[in-house]
């Protein structure tokens, strides 16, 4: 069949809005009709050419929501005209690491989603006959786009699209690692470091399980207000801070927070953050991503005094199992995206949502075929 997408042709390049041959699902995948996109950073990092395994042609996105269309031999969990979001961390239940109950990074189709290809290790994207790649096993940024059927969360079908595509990566993110990865307890002292898609979700999460102080640190005066709207108590500008942000953000949590979350990616953001937190026991997340090649830093002394520092992906969520639990909580009013959803775009106007996340004025803008 035919397929809309904004494919990447080149690093650096503007996005290309064209119309791709998509072969039908093979033994085990599922043909997915994209409703709604969202744009992200990961996406902007990859076209830049930042990314190392950044591989071209390839079709961008992987928050979206759609319908099923069609499976392929051997898919029992889903049929046509399920509700879907596709998932850049997959849930087999079958690997290792699926097994282990520990950690959410299964390993089934890790290796060939890296590599842009499904799990048999070809394209089902072609343009004018050469093949072009899939993006993070989603490839959202397609109006119809074929994924394994362990790679798709069933929803229910009275979610929106164009809200519930945010979950496919910055709500789950967010919310997750303060529930998964964190287990933040109500009455928690928690700092947040970044007021951005993902810092604002981390804020609506910790007040929603109850945190007491929930303290947001940006450079933008601006993301103030943003806060506020979720649940921040205090807002820390660390640029007008006079002297060290550390000590500051120690005294104003009275000895240091309990949780702390870089929403960053900088690297000298993630130290403050860890030595931000209650000797002890305080524990910082790491959810941003940082530039290839950066490396972290502290004294080793501040892990010996009981400080923990961890690392979240995909907010710990397990996709098919979590998401439709996220998608409750939106639904059920426990969380809200709409306000957080500040651009809605056509999927022409794809590369103008790229620019205002670069510029900084969106929260996340979201492209509805
Ligand atoms: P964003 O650009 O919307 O927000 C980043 C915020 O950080 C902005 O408000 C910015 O003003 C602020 N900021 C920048 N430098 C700062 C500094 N030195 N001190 C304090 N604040 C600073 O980005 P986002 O969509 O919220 O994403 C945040 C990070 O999370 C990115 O690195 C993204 O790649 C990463 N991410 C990780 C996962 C994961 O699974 N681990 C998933 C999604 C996104
Ligand atoms: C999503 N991310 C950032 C913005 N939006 C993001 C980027 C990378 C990861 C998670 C979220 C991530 C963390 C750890 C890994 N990845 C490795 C997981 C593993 O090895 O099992 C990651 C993921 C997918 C891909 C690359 C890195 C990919 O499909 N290319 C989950
Ligand atoms: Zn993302």
């Amino acid at each position: 069949m035919k397929t809309r997408a904004a494919v990447a042709f080149e690093a650096k390049k503007l996005l290309e809005i064209v119309e791709l041959d998509l072969e039908g699902p093979r033994a085990g995948e599922v043909l997915v009709e994209i409703k709604a996109t969202g744009i992200c950073h990961t996406d902007a990092y990859t076209l830049d050419g930042f990314d190392s395994e950044g591989i071209f042609p390839s079709v961008l996105g992987h928050e979206g929501a759609g319908i099923v269309r069609e499976v392929g031999a051997g898919v029992t969990s889903l049929k046509a005209g399920d509700h879907v979001i596709p998932l850049y961390t997959a849930e087999c239940r079958q690997c290792k690491t699926c097994l282990s109950g520990k950690s959410n990074l299964c390993t089934a189709v890790r290796t060939t989603q890296g590599k842009g290809v499904m799990p048999d290790g070809t394209s089902r994207f072609r343009y004018k006959g050469r093949e072009v790649f899939h993006y993070m096993g989603c490839s959202t940024f397609s109006n119809f786009t074929v994924l394994p059927e362990i790679s798709l969360a069933k929803i229910r079908d009275d979610a929106p699209f164009d809200k519930a595509c945010y979950i496919g990566c910055g709500v789950t993110t967010g919310v997750g690692a303060v529930i998964n990865t964190a287990k933040v307890e109500a009455g928690a002292n928690v700092i947040v470091f970044g007021l951005g898609g993902i810092g604002l979700n981390v804020i609506q999460a910790a007040k929603m399980v109850g945190a007491d102080m929930i303290v947001g640190v940006d450079i933008n005066d601006a993301k103030a207000d943003w806060g506020k709207r979720f649940g921040m108590t205090h807002f820390v500008n660390s640029k007008n801070v006079q002297g060290d942000l550390v000590p500051h953000l120690v005294a104003l949590t009275n000895g240091g927070a309990d949780y702390t979350f870089d929403c960053t990616g900088n690297t000298t953001v993630m130290r403050q953050a860890l030595e931000a937190c209650h000797r002890g026991w305080g524990e910082s997340i790491i959810i941003g991503v940082a530039e290839a090649g950066r490396e972290i830093a502290t004294r080793p002394f501040q892990l010996v005094t009981g400080r923990v520092w961890k690392g979240s992906a995909f907010g710990g969520a397990r996709g098919r199992t979590d998401v439709p639990k996220i998608v409750d909580w939106y639904m059920n009013g426990k969380i809200e995206i709409d306000p957080m959803i500040t651009h809605v775009l056509s999927l022409d106007e794809i590369n103008k949502g790229f620019d205002l996340m670069h510029e900084g004025k969106s929260i996340r803008s979201v492209i509805v075929y």
